[in-house]
């Protein structure tokens, strides 16, 4: 997979990309990822991006210019050698734009969650574009067909936070990324072995046995697996009732309930 990051602040994903899995993902050439700065890509030599709303109000709106200009440019570049291998629908894909995807970055957008990662770990490309000042020229949503999404109901200050968020959740779905395949599986939203209802995870514990006068239960020493997968499973549909009752809701309502 390749992913291409359009931004303002390129220097802001420098240490996020660069460590544990997602580090190791693209040292293992499972995905490449790439930022680009939107200003390179100014037209006038104060590079200038962003300019007053039409109509008035308070802020500023970047341009389509310089958004469109780094993306076409962006667009051009192919996916480095190599990375849609083990993809084979994906490459024979018919007329299959070279691009991929195009997401905006936007409090406005969908709301992310696990199964839109998911689904973007399907693809050989995304393009994400953060936004700054108050958004973007709505001619960019429309000009190049973009996607939105949100990470969740609150503002921040730009997108380069949820673009991280976002290739975080992604990547470390892409076979192999992780040391252990199964530990993407009982991670809390994923989808359960027998079910398909999201739970929080159970509680873990390693050693030592007693930390300041707090035991690991006596079931997880018992040797006993069945038991423990039975607890587990308890444990986890406990914490999701006292903790994210609207998790059990949901898959109520998602199973026909
Ligand atoms: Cl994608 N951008 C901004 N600026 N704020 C957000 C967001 C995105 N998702 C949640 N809040």
């Amino acid at each position: 997979m390749r992913i291409d990051i359009l931004t303002l602040f390129p220097e802001m994903f420098e240490s996020p990309l660069n460590y544990s899995i997602l580090k190791r993902a693209q040292e293992q050439g499972l995905v490449a990822i790439a930022v680009t700065n939107i200003r390179d890509f100014a037209a006038d030599r104060y590079r200038k991006v962003d300019d007053k709303p039409y109509g008035g109000g308070p802020g500023m709106v970047m341009m389509p210019g310089p958004v469109f200009d780094c993306f076409e440019h962006v667009a051009k570049l192919a996916p480095p050698e190599g990375l849609c291998r083990g993809r084979p629908a994906l490459e024979a894909r018919a007329g299959c734009p070279r691009h991929g995807r195009v997401i905006l970055l936007t409090p406005q957008g969908t709301p992310f969650n696990q199964s839109k990662a998911r689904e973007l770990a399907q693809e050989d490309r995304l393009i994400l574009i953060a936004g700054r000042y108050e958004g973007f020229d709505e001619r960019i949503r429309v000009g190049l067909n973009a996607e939105q999404i949100s990470i969740g109901d609150y503002i921040l200050n730009g997108g380069e936070l949820a673009a991280m968020v976002i290739v975080d959740a992604v990547v470390r779905l892409l076979p192999g990324a992780l040391g252990d395949e199964d530990s993407a599986k009982s991670d809390s939203f994923s989808v359960g072995a027998n079910d398909d209802l999201p739970l929080l995870e159970y509680p873990h514990y390693t050693r030592p046995e007693v930390f300041r006068g707090l035991k690991v239960p006596d079931i997880l020493l018992s040797g006993d697996h069945a038991k423990i997968a039975q607890w587990r499973r308890e444990q986890s549909l406990e914490r999701t009732r006292q903790w994210r009752p609207d998790l059990l809701e949901r898959g109520d309502r998602e199973k026909g309930g």
